[in-house]
């Protein structure tokens, strides 16, 4: 590892397509709780695949020479475990990049950590070939920011980097308002499509249409409480366009429930139910789907 190195902790699909992109520009070491083979494949969104040789190794074997930027790229649970662990071999403090779903992991660890905090919210989509490679599912754009507003050179200097391995990325002002909005998105897809099993344009038809109008509802009025800018085309257009775009998907919450690993429900939920509650907010449908992929409810339609 050199002082240019970008370092990815979490090599699930967003990680490996971060590594296969930028290391054609920059040294990258990508890193996990196991190890996988060097050689990684990449399908990119236009259908060719090329392969090279990633520096992958597991978190616990990191040497000690500090990277440049520290990218974050598990799911919000896991987040601050693989922080701890990749923290605990480093002997500098690198940039950290958070690209974690929710509003959960971002201001905790932009608090803890000694060095500047830098925010990612992408739309790549992307999906993993088993251990040995990663398909570019969709083209999509990522916006880096930073909620301290201390740091514009740095996201600056990360969006260019993007855009030089080719992902399209911009430096916004904005990560807060951002990171809410695809919050909004995903509590208003992501748990009916979990909870029912259905691919996100199902949302489109009854009986699913009402509930979700209703969770945009809720997510509305906490967000107009919180005083979170909407989005230009307003809340339910957005969640309509995203659900349009995306008809043919199994949202990530839905893979997870399917493939009976955790969900991201409290970096997702979880910051929209204590934001409610601060307000004094009701919030029966958002709870009432909480409390479900906790597990406190049985599926039923
Ligand atoms: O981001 C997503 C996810 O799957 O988590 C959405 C927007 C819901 C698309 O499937």
């Amino acid at each position: 590892m050199n002082d240019q190195t970008h370092l990815i902790v979490g090599p699930g699909a967003l990680g490996r397509l971060l590594a296969m992109y930028l290391a054609d520009v920059v040294p990258v070491m990508l890193a996990g709780r196991r190890t996988l083979p060097a050689e990684q494949t990449l399908t990119t969104a236009e259908g060719t695949c090329r392969s090279r040789q990633l520096a992958a190794l597991e978190v616990d074997r990191l040497p000690p020479e500090t990277p440049a930027f520290l990218h974050l790229t598990t799911k919000a649970y896991a987040a601050e475990a693989a922080y701890e662990a990749a923290m605990a071999r480093l002997s500098g403090t690198p940039t950290l990049v958070l690209w974690q779903n929710g509003y959960q992991v971002q201001p905790g660890l932009d608090r803890r950590h000694p060095g500047p905090v830098l925010c990612a919210s992408t739309t790549e989509g992307a999906w993993v070939k088993g251990d040995k490679g990663v398909t570019h599912a969709g083209r999509g754009l990522t916006y880096i920011g930073d909620l301290a507003h201390r740091h514009a050179p740095l996201c600056h200097e990360l969006a260019a980097l993007f855009g030089q391995a080719g992902l399209a990325a911009k430096a916004v002002d904005d990560i807060e308002t951002r990171l809410w909005h695809k919050l909004a998105v995903n509590a208003a897809i992501n748990p009916l499509v979990a909870r029912f099993r259905i691919r996100n344009g199902q949302l489109r038809d009854r009986p699913f249409r009402p509930m979700v109008e209703r969770i945009i509802e809720e997510v509305a009025t906490i967000m107009t409480a919180e005083d979170i800018v909407p989005p230009a085309l307003g809340w339910h257009a957005l969640v309509w366009q995203v659900v349009a775009a995306t008809a043919n998907n199994r949202a990530s919450m839905l893979q997870d429930v399917i493939a009976g690993r955790p969900t991201e429900r409290e970096a997702i939920l979880g910051p929209l139910l204590s934001t409610a509650h601060r307000h004094g907010i009701a919030t029966p449908n958002l709870s009432e789907l909480d409390r479900f992929l906790a597990g406190d409810v049985h599926p039923q339609r």
